[in-house]
């Protein structure tokens, strides 16, 4: 049966417990796709030096854009045939796969029109993201193991080009034009959510989930791990869209796998 072998998803490891474990967006996005079609997976956590490893020994190619090897990536071996040990990477061809592996309940409900809607909304949340980023990564290391936030550290420092603790914005008017970006990109959201007279449910399709909700989940997720305020002030936005969108997406983001150990070979730290 081509289905009967079950999905395992490699995740970040956190010192988060439970249904927060998670927390990076891009690893949400490929559980919440899981979690909402319930498709049964097994899950375990891997560290920032060891994604490299991991990614070689499953025989993945390296990504063209960006770091060579990132997560999520799943084992499907019943269904991924693109590399002989069933394994793919990034998160929108993982989603992709999973729909057409897993049609119910469709990502998609309303076909080619709720894909536009994803898009549209992807690309509003990267207009949002400069107004988050710098309050939440300067914190990511800090539920880290040891090895991972040292990688974490080094790397996103280089990234942002200066060491990470300062980048988090604690002066007035860096805080207030960070705020404004939120405010100002988000307004198309809300606007979407809250819709016309008779729109009904938290979705951007009124009752019906798709791809575009959980997207925005997992950002909110993001910010919910690390930064409690900043994640309550987004849900303050508009007249409460944006928090009825996150609890009704909670039960998709919350949702964990079986534990399954995975070993794989220890980078020299
Ligand atoms: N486009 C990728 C991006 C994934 C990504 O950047 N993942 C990060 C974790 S949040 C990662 O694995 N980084 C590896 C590294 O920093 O070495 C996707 O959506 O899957």
């Amino acid at each position: 049966m081509a289905n009967s072998e079950r999905v395992h998803l490699f995740d970040l490891y956190s010192d988060f417990t439970g249904g927060s474990k998670s927390w990076s967006y891009n690893t949400l996005k490929a559980r919440a796709v899981l979690n909402f079609k319930g498709i049964p997976y097994t899950q375990s956590w891997v560290c920032y030096p060891d994604i490299k490893l991991l990614g070689a020994s499953l025989g993945l190619p390296p990504n063209e854009q960006g770091r060579a090897y990132t997560l999520p990536t799943i084992v499907h071996k019943a269904t991924v045939t693109s590399t002989p040990s069933g394994a793919m990477t990034d998160s929108i061809p993982i989603a992709l796969h999973l729909d057409k592996t897993f049609p119910s309940p469709p990502l998609f409900p309303s076909g080619d029109a709720s894909y536009a809607l994803f898009v549209a909304v992807a690309k509003i949340m990267t207009l949002i993201e400069p107004g988050f980023r710098p309050f939440i990564v300067p914190r990511v290391p800090g539920h880290l193991d040891p090895r991972g936030k040292q990688y974490f550290t080094e790397t996103r420092s280089a990234a942002f080009g200066k060491p990470l603790a300062e980048v988090l914005p604690t002066d007035k008017e860096t805080l207030d034009k960070l705020w404004k970006i939120v405010e100002t990109e988000s307004a198309p959201l809300v606007k979407m959510l809250k819709g016309k007279d008779q729109k009904k449910g938290p979705f951007f399709e009124g009752e019906k989930a798709g791809f575009a909700d959980l997207w925005v989940a997992c950002h909110l997720a993001f910010i919910e791990r690390f930064d409690k305020e900043l994640f309550g002030k987004f849900l303050g936005l508009g007249n409460g869209e944006i928090k009825a969108l996150y609890d009704a997406c909670l039960l998709w983001i919350e949702a964990q796998g079986e534990e399954k150990d995975w070993p794989i070979p220890q980078a020299a730290s």
